[in-house]
């Protein structure tokens, strides 16, 4: 950022200057269907940029895309960003209402929907006041704008708005652990930010590169791997449309063989646990992988390692601050971790008082981050709660050990105390999934019959496994562990755990009261 008024649009960085420099010709995105060069990237970002202008959308105001990762995406998400429009990415998985929400909160005044997802906004787009224009990106737009024939006939030139670097770019809705999703506001800045720091820096990414990414466009972290990252060096990105499955995942592997896969940890173990396509050659010319959205499991890294060869780099990032801001990095891994501070970004470990903590002592995580969201849209409170000043307070609580590692302990809200003492329930969690029998595990607390708290733990059970005793097992497995006082009094078995769509476990669904 800077406070000069100097004029800065992200789409002059991240996509003009490759065709600047040269690489109007090199393939930016595949999506199976359809390619996109940088060149024609640049052409198509102009016509949907002169489209919004044509159908009246000014500087500052905002569009959402329910979109899938398509070739379309990058062109509708880029070209908004250069008229100086707003592109309000949604995650397409939400239901109807929470659309309903969201598009009213952030004021959209068109619709970029992909064909397939208009069936769950169809009854809600006619009660939205500020929606004016659906455009629907597909074959059949369903009595609705087409896309591709919006943009047939509008110029493939066009005078880039001249913002200004610490001018809201686009925004991100940060779904958090409870209550409605929050709009954070990201700056044309920031996306540079994010690449000059950890892709650059930490995942050394360069443009040979061909970079598939499990998460979608979507969230931030798909964001930074399939957008930021490969433009940012000229790199070649595979998208896809389709959920990411072991099949989806390995298929695209066989037919373009990336060099960078971009997973999270649920998906690598699947992965791995998945025969069908092994013997193919997906993977062959893999040189590294990334994993965030919840701990690498260190058996899941090894036995990747093991299969193909390359590390896992496992980080912690947000869509408050845009992508990883704590990553292990190439040649300095250690799994269970999330590693060291990337540089560019400033850490502190804080206590209840504010205080730092000393090495070995939990702390809140706070981060100092050149890619830090400007504030939540229309949220005074909690953008204070979030957003003091230089620091960004995560809701994370972490351990930096002596070697100036860090380590997640749980979310701030997720801890609570058994005999006066901090329980972090990721540390009963990651206990007990080291234990042939269970495979996935969250625990919570629950008031004993004196009104006292205790650990209690859903766990989710590997197929074919039978265990005599169970219960007393577990228990005495988490003793074993990690202390006496931190296993669970009590231990319920189910199907499968609820989690947020990054894959986060949510624990306060699964409190008492809540069930
Ligand atoms: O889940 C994460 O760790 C993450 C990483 C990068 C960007 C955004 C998020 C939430």
């Amino acid at each position: 950022g800077s406070d000069s008024a100097g004029s800065y649009n992200a789409v002059t960085w991240l996509l003009d200057r490759n065709v600047e420099e040269g690489r109007g010709a090199k393939l930016a995105f595949t999506d199976t269907v359809a390619e996109l060069t940088y060149g024609d990237l640049q052409k198509q970002s102009c016509r949907v940029a002169n489209m919004l202008r044509r159908l009246g959308v000014r500087r500052e105001e905002r569009v959402a895309m329910i979109m899938l990762d398509t070739v379309d995406f990058p062109c509708v998400f880029l070209g908004a960003i250069r008229a100086g429009i707003v592109p309000v990415p949604l995650n397409t998985l939400l239901t109807s209402e929470q659309y309903a929400y969201v598009l009213a909160d952030c004021r959209a005044r068109v619709l970029f929907v992909s064909e397939a997802l208009l069936p769950v906004v169809k009854d809600m787009v006619g009660r939205m006041p500020d929606l004016e224009h659906v455009i629907v990106s597909g074959k059949d737009a369903h009595g609705h704008k087409k896309l591709s024939d919006e943009l047939a006939n509008e110029s493939t030139s066009f005078t880039t708005a001249a913002t200004h670097p610490d001018e809201p770019a686009f925004w991100l809705y940060s779904s958090g652990s409870t209550g409605m999703p929050k709009g954070v506001r990201h700056l044309h800045s920031n996306l540079a930010a994010t690449a000059e720091t950890y892709a650059k820096q930490v995942l050394g990414i360069r443009e040979d590169d061909v970079g598939l990414s499990a998460a979608k466009l979507f969230f931030a972290y798909g964001l930074g791997n399939a957008l930021t990252f490969p433009m940012s060096v000229g790199a070649t990105t595979v998208l896809n449309s389709e959920r990411a499955t072991p099949g989806t995942m390995f298929a695209l592997m066989n037919k373009y063989h990336p060099s960078i896969f971009f997973g999270v940890p649920t998906l690598f173990a699947a992965m791995l646990n998945d025969d069908t396509l092994k013997s193919t050659g997906a993977g062959n010319r893999l040189r590294v992988c990334t994993s965030a959205g919840e701990a690498l499991p260190e058996s899941v890294g090894n036995a990747w390692k093991a299969r193909f060869g390359v590390d896992i780099l496992d980080g912690v990032g947000s869509t408050e601050l845009l992508h990883i801001f704590l990553s292990n990095a190439p040649g300095d891994i250690k799994y269970g971790s999330s590693g060291r501070p990337v540089p560019g970004y400033k850490v502190r470990l804080v206590n209840e008082a504010g205080a730092d903590v000393a090495d070995g002592e939990v702390g809140e995580l706070l981060v100092d981050a050149p890619s830090a969201g400007e504030g939540y849209w229309n949220q005074r409170s909690k953008s204070r709660q979030t957003f003091e000043g230089h620091w960004t307070r995560t809701g994370d609580k972490y351990i930096r050990d002596a070697d100036g590692r860090y380590t997640f302990c749980g979310r701030s809200d997720d801890m609570f105390k058994v005999s006066g003492i901090w329980v972090s329930p990721f540390e009963v969690e990651s206990a007990l999934i080291t234990h042939p029998a269970v495979l996935e595990a969250a625990v919570v607390p629950e008031a004993d019959p004196e009104g006292l708290l205790k650990p209690k733990a859903f766990v989710v059970l590997r197929a074919d496994t039978k265990v005599d005793g169970l219960h007393e097992a577990l228990k005495e497995h988490v003793k074993q562990k990690i202390g006496p006082w931190k296993y669970p009094r009590w231990i319920d078995v189910v199907e499968s755990l609820p989690k947020t769509a990054t894959g986060k476990i949510q624990r306060f669904k699964l409190r008492d009261g809540a069930k």
